[in-house]
């Protein structure tokens, strides 16, 4: 079993496995090559033959345990038909949601959509680099996240539109269809070679505390007991949570990926199940001295805990790829 999975399906605590979250794309020279001549990033989303090459880019390049598909949390509306599209230095503009249409989509109709994301994962997994070696991971986004997006229509970075919570039935019913088609995503992906899920909850930290259960706990709760019928395991990442502990007794995934707002020692000492990430993306915009010392840091405190080492959030843009490189190596040499 390669060494992510040990981690998460065995609470190995003498490993290190090492992957980044936004590991493929972005800060890469050779991406930004593919991306240049590729401008709408959906239909390079969809065209698996880049795609999986992108996907593959780092592991090429740096000594990586798991490789995360070259795809989007957002192929998910684009799949049930709501118009998605990026914005240079804006972001994704969703068309309007059109919910008594969306309602009518089949699995078929929706799987054919983005096939081309599924034989991607397929690809990877059984590429030479990969196979037997290293673990594809499989994402969607959390059902609150895309909510945002999807009735939002635009980042809520900014803000949320103020009438957002205004239609409850919309709302309600937009709950259901996604619960009813993540799973078919997160089926798909793992039928396709994905042997690890992870669910982004990128706007989780938005919430108040006593929206959680209704918003963010009963919908990923649904979506990790799923995950685990199908024999996967399944890591958490609600960005900005404020419990963390409360978060993982009640959702219980298998592991937990922390964001880097929150102290690990707190975390260490509370949560039993294996824990992911942390560190602030920041520091490699930093020099190497201080990037060991931060990695270090993180590895002390979970030296005996089982620990992916991970960031707290995506790697930036403007990251030098050598510092990812130390990086990793920081980690391997531990
Ligand atoms: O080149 C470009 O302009 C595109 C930039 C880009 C990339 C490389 C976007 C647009 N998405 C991606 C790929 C991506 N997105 C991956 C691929 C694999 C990898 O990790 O290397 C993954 C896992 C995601 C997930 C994703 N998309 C999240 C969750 C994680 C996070 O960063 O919080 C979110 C929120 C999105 C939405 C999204 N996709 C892209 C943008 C600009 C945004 C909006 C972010 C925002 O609202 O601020």
């Amino acid at each position: 079993m390669n060494i992510l999975n040990e981690v998460l399906q065995n609470n190995k605590t003498s490993l290190n496995p090492i992957w980044i979250m936004r590991q493929a794309g972005r800060y890469l020279p050779e991406f930004r090559e593919i991306r240049k001549k590729n401008q709408n990033f959906i239909k390079l989303c969809l065209n698996n033959e880049l795609s999986s090459e992108i996907t593959l880019q780092p592991i090429k390049r740096f000594d990586l345990d798991a490789a995360i598909i070259f795809s989007d949390i957002l192929m998910l509306p684009y799949g049930l038909n709501q118009g998605v599209e990026f914005k240079k230095n804006f972001g994704p503009i969703l068309g309007d949601l059109k919910l008594n249409e969306t309602l009518k989509i089949t699995d078929k109709e929706f799987t054919k959509k983005i096939y081309p994301v599924y034989k991607a994962i397929n690809f990877v997994s059984e590429n030479d680099l990969i196979k037997n070696k290293k673990s594809t991971i499989g994402f969607v986004g959390a059902p609150w996240t895309l909510m945002v997006y999807m009735i939002n229509k635009q980042s809520p970075k900014l803000s949320l539109k103020r009438d957002f919570f205004s239609d409850k039935d919309t709302i309600d019913k937009l709950f259901l269809l996604l619960d009813k088609f993540l799973k078919v995503h997160i089926k798909n992906q793992i039928e396709s070679g994905a042997q690890v899920i992870q669910i982004f909850d990128s706007w989780a930290g938005l919430l108040n505390e006593k929206d959680l259960p209704k918003f963010i706990y009963n919908p990923t709760f649904s979506l990790v007991e799923y995950v685990k019928t199908l024999n996967i395991p399944v890591i958490c990442f609600p960005r900005g949570i404020k419990n963390y502990k409360a978060y993982c007794e009640i959702v219980k995934p298998d592991a937990i990926c922390i964001d880097y707002e929150v102290d690990p020692i707190k975390i260490e000492k509370e949560i039993k199940i294996p824990v992911q990430g942390g560190m602030d993306p920041k520091v490699l915009l930093t020099d190497k001295d201080n990037l060991k010392k931060e990695a270090l840091k993180y590895l002390d405190i979970f030296k005996d805990h089982p620990y992916i080492f991970n960031l707290g959030h995506g790697v930036l843009p403007d990251t030098n790829p050598d510092m990812m490189d130390y990086l990793v190596k920081t980690v391997k040499d531990y």
